[in-house]
């Protein structure tokens, strides 16, 4: 397995978050992932995961489409950097847990969806810059999973977990020298390459199965390799650099972290819809 070297920052609305960018993904562009909220992601029923060093406390609201939820119950008994949010109402949307155990290097696209900044590709093409007050708008950007370990997220927190982790590679064939080699080796940028920023944390990560996007992490950090000494002195990067930067999301499909999950839902809520289609049946039976 390979060892990051690097300095990892919390991405949630604490002191340093984090926001989706990508490279075809602006201020104004946002896509619609029904089931992914600023607060985190419906996992079914009244059920949502998200970090833990960013989730809102019972008795805080939410808004959905007109709709106020309340937070009834919050679980915080993972020693990952994530959470469980019950609500007093089932949530509008949810996705069901990627169900293969994400390991080693598994190289596997992913879809990262959050609420958090903004950022646009700089002139120079070494990175982006973030786009100030650009918070609050659901975005998606893809990138690979190139490594699967275990890291202590801060000094700060107490946080230790294994992570999915994605290095942001630079899609253009002009980029600076150091900018663009391709940090974990796991190949070059996807379509929408790009990473997370501030306000993303509780934010989904996504893997597109024949069963639609299903939920594979939840975003925590944004990493930087501070072995790499070739973009020091430059702050307009912020630490969005292509070749030095990447974005990491809580493994959930950890068989501790999994049986976790299903072990805090009180019922299967991920069941919930089949349920009710099972009720319909009967209902109509009888008719
Ligand atoms: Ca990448
Ligand atoms: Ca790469």
């Amino acid at each position: 397995m390979k060892r990051l070297v690097c300095s990892a920052g919390l991405v949630g609305i604490a002191a340093s978050s984090f926001a989706i960018f990508g490279i075809h993904t602006g201020p104004n562009d946002s896509s619609s992932f029904s089931g992914v909220y600023s607060f985190g992601v419906g996992i079914g029923g009244a059920y949502a995961l998200t970090a833990k060093h960013a989730a809102l406390h019972v008795g805080d609201t939410a808004m959905i489409a007109g709709t106020q939820y309340t937070v009834t119950n919050r679980f915080d008994d993972n020693p990952a950097d994530l959470t469980m949010l019950q609500f007093d109402k089932a949530l509008p949307g949810s996705f069901s847990l990627y169900n293969t155990v994400l390991t080693g290097q598994p190289n596997i696209e992913t879809t990262i969806v959050g609420y958090g900044q903004s950022g646009i590709v700089r002139a120079d093409h070494a990175g982006f810059d973030i786009v100030g007050g650009s918070g609050g708008t659901q975005r998606s950007a893809t990138n690979t999973i190139g490594d699967v370990e275990t890291i202590t997220a801060t000094p700060d927190y107490n946080f230790t977990y294994e992570g999915l982790f994605c290095d942001l590679d630079s899609p253009f064939t002009d980029t600076p020298s150091g900018f663009n080699r391709d940090w974990f080796g796991d190949g070059s940028a996807t379509a929408n390459e790009g990473g997370v920023w501030a306000g993303d944390s509780g934010g989904a990560w996504l893997v597109d199965t024949p069963g639609g996007f299903q939920l594979a992490g939840i975003t925590t950090v944004n990493l930087s390799d501070d072995t790499a000494t070739f973009y020091t002195g430059d702050p307009n990067l912020e630490g969005l650099f292509f070749g030095v930067s990447g974005a990491g999301a809580v493994n959930l499909t950890n068989p501790g972290v999994h049986q976790w999950i299903v072990s805090t839902v009180p019922e299967p809520a991920t069941f919930a819809p089949l349920a009710l289609g099972a009720l319909l049946l009967l209902r109509r039976r009888k008719r």
